[in-house]
């Protein structure tokens, strides 16, 4: 059995949970925050048989879509101790996907 990890976009992640279910894939969902951004995201738990990792990464795909987030995260410094916002343009997802071994899957 595998592990897929996968953080995706708040936004993305109703759709995905939907259609995964509808596949009859589990799916844990958890509320996470991105470091860069320091916003919220979503990374799903999903535990599947090896042969069926490449449908999971299928419906990821059909879901999550890449967007360009436009930030002002950075500041530049200026004299006397102001600081003026500088914006940043970052593309965010589709998804961001780890895949894990599972060593034990215990249902009690
Ligand atoms: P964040 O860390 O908030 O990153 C949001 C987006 O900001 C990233 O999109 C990337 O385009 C950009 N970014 C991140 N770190 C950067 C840096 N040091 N310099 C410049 N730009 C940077 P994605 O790559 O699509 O990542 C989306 C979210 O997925 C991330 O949110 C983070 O929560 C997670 N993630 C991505 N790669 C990861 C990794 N290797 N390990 C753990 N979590 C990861």
């Amino acid at each position: 059995m595998k592990l897929i990890v996968a953080i995706v976009q708040d936004q993305d992640a109703a759709s995905l949970i939907n259609d995964l279910t509808e596949n009859e894939y589990r799916v844990t969902k958890l509320a996470s925050t991105g470091g860069f951004l320091k916003a919220g995201n979503t990374t799903l738990l999903i535990g599947v048989e090896e042969e069926f990792i490449e449908d999971v990464l299928k419906i990821i795909e059909d879901n999550c879509k890449t967007r360009d987030i436009t930030t002002s995260l950075l500041t530049v410094s200026m004299p006397g101790d102001a600081y003026i916002p500088y914006p940043l343009e970052v593309k965010v997802g589709g998804a961001t996907i780890f895949i894990l071994d599972v060593e034990k899957h215990i249902k009690i």
